[in-house]
């Protein structure tokens, strides 16, 4: 097969946004899973850029709403810096997690990349949550539940305005999928800011095919294709190595369409596969559960192709 473009593999090994540890060995248990020998396989270029160093989790409770926010603040700017120079050498980066609080260095180099090529930022997250609490309002102090709020401009301010503007994304540029897990004022803020979800109950009632149709309308040939996946977005029966699993979440067989449909766009310039978590794990069942996501994400599928 020739080769289709490359891919660079970053690992930000740390859970320092989330209360329960572990999600810090993700990206180690991505590779031993064979991320690398499925992407190969799908006819890529790979480089592993190994892992990002960052500090320390300090095990501390929240200040002011926040837990560990310098050390959030940290790590975003290395994956900022891994996942801007993988973009300026033309690889499509694979942020390898780490808790989702990563995603605003991620979505945030991808947003300052897109604004000066002129192209069309849409990110798809797929995920058990919203992600969308700010320090006023979570519940938990987490960073990871808050990184689509500062990413719409709205969070504390060390963590808004990374990708030149404000806000990285407006609110029509982000879909959700497979949502089962919103907090009360989260709730009010979904409403507030006018976010397109389509929850679990979405697709209950309307299949997971017209849901993704309806989240992928708008792709065009100048749209860069973002995934946020979070592990947790599948249900904890077959993904049991995940810290805040919700069940009811959608089928294998439902995630493996999802991740057809967008494959089929071929618009997909940036991917991160985050809140792995081995130490809740059953013989790294989640990571090779993630890898084949990714091996569909990328274009395998039974008979086409
Ligand atoms: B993840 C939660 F309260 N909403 O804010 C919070 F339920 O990245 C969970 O989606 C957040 O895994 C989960 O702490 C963050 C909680
Ligand atoms: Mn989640
Ligand atoms: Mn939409
Ligand atoms: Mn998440």
């Amino acid at each position: 097969m020739t080769s289709k473009g490359s891919i660079a593999l970053i690992g930000a090994p740390t859970d320092v946004g989330a209360s329960v540890r572990g999600a810090s060995m993700g990206p180690d248990a991505l590779r031993v899973a064979g991320v690398v020998e499925v992407l190969r396989s799908r006819g890529y270029g790979v480089t592993d850029r190994g892992n990002l160093a960052g500090p320390p989790n300090p095990g501390q409770t929240a200040h002011n709403g926040l837990r560990h926010l310098p050390e959030v603040v940290a790590w975003n700017r290395l994956v900022y810096d891994a996942v801007d120079e993988a973009l300026g050498r033309g690889d499509l980066p694979l942020l390898m997690g780490g808790d989702h609080c990563l995603a605003i260095g991620s979505i945030s180099a991808i947003a300052w990349h897109c604004r000066r090529q002129g192209r069309e930022l849409r990110v798809i997250w797929l995920d058990a949550h919203t992600d969308v609490n700010t320090e006023t309002i979570s519940p938990s102090g987490n960073l990871h539940g808050m990184p689509v709020a500062c990413l719409l401009g709205h969070g504390p301010a060390p963590l808004v305005g990374w990708s030149g503007e404000r806000a990285a994304l407006g609110a029509g540029d982000i879909d959700f999928i497979g949502i089962r897990s919103v907090d009360a004022e989260e709730k009010q803020a979904i409403h507030t800011l006018g976010l397109q979800v389509f929850d679990m109950r979405h697709i209950d009632e309307h299949g997971m095919r017209n849901t993704m149709s309806e989240a992928l309308h708008d792709v065009h040939e100048n749209t860069h294709l973002h995934v946020s996946f979070d592990l947790d977005c599948l249900d904890p029966a077959d993904a049991p190595g995940v810290g805040t699993g919700v069940r009811g979440g959608p089928t294998y067989r439902e995630m493996q369409l999802c991740m057809e449909m967008i494959a089929d766009t071929g618009r997909l310039g940036s991917l991160d596969v985050m809140e792995i978590n081995p130490a809740l794990d059953v013989r790294n069942r989640t990571a090779e559960l993630a890898v084949e996501f990714i091996h569909s994400l990328f274009g395998a599928s039974t008979l086409v192709r």
